[in-house]
């Protein structure tokens, strides 16, 4: 049994937080709703980069609070925090020394991540930190246009590497984990975007190799790599259809309503007890709960997610003095 594993097992549930530029928006676009995942408005929206890029210029959370939010988790007995520290749009939630797409150059100046990951220390709460393998904003990609997929989505989820930029991408991405581990020492990498044709199953061993060389004890997700091929350090399936327990480590992770960011219309709340539920069934397969909340522009979490995360906490309270 790998040591370097044991909080991961031990935590059994942990939050999810999506928050970036898209946060500001709410689903809406230039008065339109936009359908489908609101983290997803620059897809759905067909917004070119260049204009999506005028957001950051808005990007003023002024409601963000981590010890609030860490002090949420605590009480809903969360164990672990991952934050979206760049999503797909690019835009990055810590001033990195490696593009001006950043919190640093918005109104809000505040380091976010720094408040969140000391707040987490400060609490006993495992810092983690989520991160977009594909980048709507880099220079290295573009959408898909020639390939005309089943939605508008496609173009943008499996976007292009132009030729002769990927050295320089990953080295883009390898210097700014660095500075995760570096500037926030963070316990956890939750990777997304594998299923872009230019990531190979190579590339994710390499980027998963040069990170546990950085900071051995460091847990990182399957979505380094090709997911369904790559076993270590936890699986990730988005939907668990486990019958019953794996010889490995998984988290599933679901969001409290139908979207991962911030979405104005989005009501369809899970009740605390189906909330409850989910997390009794995956942990006794032996699976980890990752369970998102998406703060609005303001930083503002919204109040249904706090009543239902502190419901549920409430219930496993009462568990506990059985
Ligand atoms: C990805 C992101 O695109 C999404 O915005 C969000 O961050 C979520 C947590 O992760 O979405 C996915 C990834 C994989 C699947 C579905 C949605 N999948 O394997 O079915």
């Amino acid at each position: 049994f790998d040591t370097r594993m044991k909080w991961f097992k031990d935590a059994k549930y942990g939050m999810f937080i999506h928050f970036g530029l898209y946060s500001q928006l709410g689903g809406v676009w230039k008065g339109e709703s936009i359908p489908k995942y609101a983290e997803w408005l620059q897809a759905n929206a067909d917004i070119s980069p260049q204009e999506y890029a005028l957001l950051a210029h808005h990007f003023n959370p002024k409601d963000f609070n981590a010890e609030a939010i860490v002090k949420l988790a605590k009480k809903a007995g969360m164990k672990y925090i991952v934050i979206t520290t760049k999503h797909h749009e690019g835009f990055c939630l810590w001033d990195s020394k490696y593009t001006s797409f950043d919190v640093g150059n918005s109104p809000f100046k505040r380091d976010i991540l720094k408040e969140l990951s000391d707040a987490c220390r400060k609490h006993g709460i495992k810092f983690g930190t989520y991160y977009s393998l594909f980048d709507w904003h880099h220079p290295s990609q573009e959408k898909n246009s020639v390939n005309k997929g089943k939605d508008d989505e496609w173009p943008w989820a499996n976007n292009i590497m132009k030729q002769g930029q990927k050295t320089a991408y990953v080295n883009y991405m390898k210097n700014q984990v660095k500075e995760l581990i570096d500037l926030y020492n963070t316990d956890l990498i939750w990777f997304d975007g594998d299923w872009v044709g230019w990531w190979t199953l190579e590339d994710g061993l390499d980027l998963y190799t040069y990170i546990r060389e950085l900071k051995p004890n460091i847990i990182i997700n399957n979505r380094v790599a090709k997911r369904k091929s790559f076993t270590k350090d936890y699986g990730t399936p988005e939907q668990f259809h486990f019958d019953s327990a794996v010889d490995y480590e998984w988290e599933a992770c679901y969001t409290l309503n139908d979207n991962w960011g911030f979405k104005k219309n989005d009501s369809n709340w899970k009740s605390p007890e189906k909330v409850y539920q989910m997390l009794q069934d995956i942990n006794g397969k032996g699976g980890n709960f990752l369970l998102n909340i998406g703060p609005d522009g303001d930083g503002k979490v919204p109040e249904k997610s706090k009543e239902i995360l502190l419901q549920v906490g409430k219930m496993l309270e009462a568990d506990n003095k059985k």
